[in-house]
């Protein structure tokens, strides 16, 4: 252990084994690795948005076992959005001093392919200056497959009807046996990594999530962590790793024991550990409940996404996350745990210090 704490000290990247036994330090000597990593680059600032997530539809023709979010066999009461709805909801969040709409839907066949691109465009005819995170890589195989275009294709047009950047779900955990038990028949690994590489290749970013605390075990996280780590070297576009933590309410996956804080904060710290190429790591506070997203500023994360404004996704799954949270509550709550909050837009320019 101690050589694989020397390399960490000198800068040396860490293989599978090394990430994978970093599990076995204790968190007090873990953290206090990966806090020297993130107080080095961004010192004690973190970093958040003023944002709003848009979810225009819940029909969704795939079934993944750990979503309550899609209507589906559990879910009967499906919706789906039109474009008024939607700009309605942005201009809402733009009247609130939201610079981000992060949109993302599940996978409407009903719906068609043209709804989807007319309601960026209609955001985007309003709001010239609003950034559109928009479509995860879930989605655009979705796209692609339902419509017959390539990825190529379907990333011409979010370019042409105004997307600026790629939210990073649909990513769960890439080995592939578990993703046969709980997302089979979405995008596969591969796939959610090369549409990421095609949209980095056309100058744009994009984040990447993973989903942990299910059935993944520690060695599928070190791989997930890895293969990110690989396209990051071959592209530079992600700007944020995001480490989803399972929420179990409403949903299919029968998940015996949940994570405790201990195994999450550790998560943290080895994912900055291991991703020294992507800049941020994000501890999302609608999965790992804000308290633990603002002690995970001290192992690890600089970023905290953002107040949100309405959550629906993993609120479904029991996440306390319905209704964002309050700007001034978030400073504080930054400030209380001795951090600088930094409102920052969506590529990380920093806009306002408190
Ligand atoms: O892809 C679904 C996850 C993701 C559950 O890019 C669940 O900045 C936990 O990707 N428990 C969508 N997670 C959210 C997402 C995201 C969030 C915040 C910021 C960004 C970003 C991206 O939510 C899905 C899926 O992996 N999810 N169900 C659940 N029960």
């Amino acid at each position: 252990m101690q050589k694989i704490i020397e390399k960490i000290k000198n800068k040396q990247r860490l293989n599978h084994n090394e990430g994978l036994k970093l599990y076995e330090l204790d968190l007090f000597t873990l953290g206090e690795l990966a806090n020297n990593i993130r107080r080095e680059k961004f010192n004690n600032k973190a970093f958040f948005n003023i944002n709003r997530h848009i979810n225009p539809t819940n029909f969704c023709k795939d079934v993944c076992s750990f979503c309550a979010f899609s209507a589906n066999r559990k879910n009967p009461n499906s919706y789906t959005m039109n474009q008024d709805e939607v700009v309605k909801i942005a201009q809402n969040a733009v009247d609130m001093g939201a610079n981000e709409v992060h949109i993302v839907s599940a996978h409407n066949d009903k719906a068609g392919y043209d709804w989807y691109f007319e309601i960026f465009s209609a955001v985007r005819g309003q709001f010239a200056n609003l950034h559109i995170k928009a479509l995860t890589a879930a989605e655009i195989h979705f796209l692609a497959t339902f419509s017959g275009k390539n990825y190529d294709e379907v990333i011409d047009d979010m370019i042409k009807s105004g997307v600026d950047s790629m939210p990073g779900g649909g990513a769960e955990i890439f080995d592939e046996k578990i993703r046969a038990k709980i997302c089979k028949g979405k995008v596969k690994s591969d796939e959610w990594l090369e549409i990421h590489k095609l949209w980095h290749k056309r100058g744009k970013y994009s984040n990447a999530t993973m989903l942990f605390g299910h059935i993944e075990e520690r060695t599928h996280r070190i791989d997930h962590i890895l293969r990110l780590r690989e396209l990051q070297d071959q592209t530079g576009g992600f700007n944020a790793f995001i480490p989803l933590v399972y929420q179990r309410k409403n949903n299919y996956l029968k998940v015996k024991n949940f994570l405790s804080s201990q195994e999450i904060l550790k998560t943290y710290c080895i994912s900055r550990i291991l991703l020294d190429n992507i800049p941020h790591i994000k501890a999302y506070w609608v999965t790992s409940t804000i308290n633990l997203a603002l002690i995970a500023l001290e192992y690890g994360a600089d970023d905290l996404d953002g107040t949100i404004g309405r959550e629906s996704i993993n609120s479904a799954a029991g996440a306390k996350s319905m209704n964002g949270m309050e700007l001034e509550e978030f400073v504080s709550l930054i400030k209380d745990a001795k951090f600088q909050p930094i409102q920052r837009d969506s590529l990380y320019n920093e806009l306002k210090r408190y």
